[in-house]
């Protein structure tokens, strides 16, 4: 009898622990892990132009009316509405590849402190990181 309890109370304990798996998951990718998904010519640092083509896949993936740019709808939460509004530099209200692409230079940029022109996983782990990564997930 107590056996049971035990098991019932472990399979209790394993179905809440399992709903924080997608929890966890739902997380923003840690630096390194970033890094990894990224650089594909595996020096382990990514630079623009692995960061452009994963930013340009995104724009593409996300751009379900093949109106050639992103309303805030297919944005999903990539840029609030403030960073809408930087991004869109010609004020239509949606960011086309040019503006997106622009968009994901200037957060490159910005979380390039070194200036070496690459990001490691540290400079991906900060604030300015996550704001980059957060645009092309
Ligand atoms: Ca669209
Ligand atoms: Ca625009
Ligand atoms: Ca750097």
């Amino acid at each position: 009898m107590a056996l049971r309890f035990i098991s019932g109370f472990a399979a209790v304990a394993f179905a809440v622990s399992g709903l924080a798996v997608p929890a966890a998951l739902a997380k923003p990718v840690s630096g390194a892990s970033a890094v990894k998904m990224i650089d594909t010519d595996n020096v382990g640092t990514v630079d623009l132009k692995e960061v452009e083509a994963v930013a340009s896949a995104t724009f593409d993936r996300l751009e379900k009316d093949s109106d050639g740019t992103l309303d805030a709808k297919e944005l999903k939460g990539r840029l609030s509405k403030a960073g809408l509004k930087q991004a869109d530099p010609d004020s239509d209200g949606t960011i086309d590849k040019k503006e997106y692409l622009a968009a994901v230079a200037d957060r490159f940029k910005a979380a390039d402190p070194d200036g070496d022109g690459t990001l490691d996983a540290k400079e991906l782990n900060s604030k300015a990181g996550k704001a980059l990564l957060a645009l092309i997930k």
